[in-house]
């Protein structure tokens, strides 16, 4: 992508209503624009990386069993009175009438709807287990939106939802998801640490919220410093093994992790030595729930056990949101200067500098660079403006794709152009073609 032909429309100052880093940055980046309280556009750089995030959750979801389906924005409140959530749900949930004088609801979540797909079709146990999912906009009018994308009241959510006939199948699809959950955060380039949780408003008895350690995080966490160190299952974990997961998720539950509201100061917390103790504050990207029969029962989404009698699904949600998440690695990875982008997420993984277009060496080497990267399967976003050089550099830095290469009229006259890695400011001037074979030697 030529930045001459590219919409990044950076901002010089800082937005006086941004108070963190993320905040300030992904607007400053042109990555996202607020159209009203809480409820933003996603420019084309911001969109790209929200898209490479549901990418990666899809690709985990999917691994993990779950099937993806796509419910709508708009619910009616009819399912709501069924499961008895639509009064108690207060003011979050932004109500709507149609044309016809219905009540309908713009979705917060999707508990009852995917429960009413369910006993639609579902009847017997020989069609579970199952879990669905889908990655959909939610509205919830927050008391107190702030942050930019971390928390908006229009915000993206991949939830699924899992039915099983019994609780062992319900805690075995639970694993499924934590499992995939530590699989997702550390790919998009974070260490999410599973913490107990509360279950309001969804409802149930076992959660875990999936926390970033971030000092700009809302809510006051503990947990011991072993998490720092421990190894996520890699990729070729085999979901099909309950045994496996259960493993998994309990070597992932043993040491202390709570968030402020489920905190013992006494008995494990108290034992720790002070030099594994962390207290410090986190970001919320993911939530898990198992919550039995809360749905099914009153909505009738029953099925056939073995033995003919019908039983109320067992059933969990799992959330995770790709927008905050996509703030949550701002927060995680940037320095004074901007974002830096893990490789898997990034807007584009070059960006090319041309200081002085117009000049024949120049503009011939940054179009060999450009056109042999893109062939060999790079995203490179080119700079090919007119732009003062410090400003073209402050702007590549702010964007924060993890590898530049810069081509100025004093190097191209010896053949050479400088590469220079975003993370640790390093620099190096080699030849155009060690350049390229370099980084299309890394793939
Ligand atoms: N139905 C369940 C699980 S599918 C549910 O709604 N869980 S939740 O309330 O915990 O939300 C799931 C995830 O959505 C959170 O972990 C968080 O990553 C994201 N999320 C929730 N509220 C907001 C918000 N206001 N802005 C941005 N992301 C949000």
């Amino acid at each position: 992508m030529r930045l001459s032909n590219y919409f990044l429309p950076v901002l010089k100052e800082n937005p006086k209503e941004a108070e963190i880093v993320s905040h300030r940055m992904m607007l400053r980046a042109g990555m996202i624009r607020q159209q009203s309280t809480g409820i933003y556009s996603w420019l084309p750089l911001g969109k790209k990386v929200l898209d490479k995030v549901c990418a990666i959750i899809r690709e985990e979801q999917n691994r993990a069993g779950a099937l993806e389906i796509l419910m709508p924005t708009i619910q009616s409140a009819d399912l709501w009175h069924e499961s008895g959530r639509y009064d108690g749900y207060g003011k979050e949930m932004l109500r709507i009438q149609d044309r016809q004088e219905r009540y309908m609801l713009y979705g917060p979540t999707n508990e009852e709807m995917v429960t009413d797909i369910f006993r639609s079709y579902v009847r017997s146990y020989k069609d579970l287990p199952l879990t669905l999912y889908h990655i959909q906009w939610k509205f919830r009018d927050e008391v107190r939106p702030r942050f930019g994308v971390l928390r908006s009241r229009e915000f993206l959510m991949k939830d699924a939802y899992s039915f099983d006939l019994d609780c062992k199948g319900a805690r075995a699809a639970y694993n499924r998801m934590f499992v995939a959950y530590l699989r997702t955060f550390s790919r998009v380039g974070l260490r999410a640490i599973p913490m107990h949780a509360e279950t309001e408003p969804i409802g149930g008895d076992l959660s875990h919220e999936f926390i970033i350690l971030a000092d700009t995080g809302e809510s006051a966490v503990f947990c011991d410093r072993q998490y720092l160190d421990m190894t996520v299952p890699d990729n070729d974990i085999d979901f099909s093994n309950d045994a496996v997961l259960a493993t998994i998720v309990r070597q992932w539950t043993e040491p202390y992790a709570a968030t402020e509201a489920m905190h013992d100061t006494d008995g494990v917390w108290a034992a720790l030595s002070a030099s594994r103790k962390i207290a410090a504050r986190g970001i919320e990207v993911g939530h898990i729930f198992h919550f039995g029969t809360k749905y099914s029962e009153p909505m009738g989404a029953r099925v056939a056990g073995s033995n003919g009698q019908m039983w109320p699904v067992s059933m969990g949600s799992y959330g995770i949101g790709p927008s905050r998440l996509v703030a949550a690695v701002v927060e995680a990875s940037h320095d004074e200067k901007g974002i830096i982008w893990p490789e898997a997420i990034t807007p584009f993984h070059i960006g090319i500098i041309n200081i002085k277009p117009g000049d024949i060496l120049c503009d011939r080497f940054s179009e060999t660079c450009y056109h042999q990267l893109q062939n060999a399967g790079f995203e490179c976003l080119f700079d090919d403006s007119q732009e003062r050089t410090g400003s073209k550099f402050a702007i590549m830095d702010l964007i924060g794709l993890p590898l530049q290469i810069i081509i100025g009229p004093r190097g191209t006259v010896s053949g050479e152009v400088e590469v220079k890695d975003r993370k640790s400011g390093k620099r190096k001037t080699v030849s155009l073609e060690t350049a390229i074979n370099y980084i299309t030697g890394k793939q």
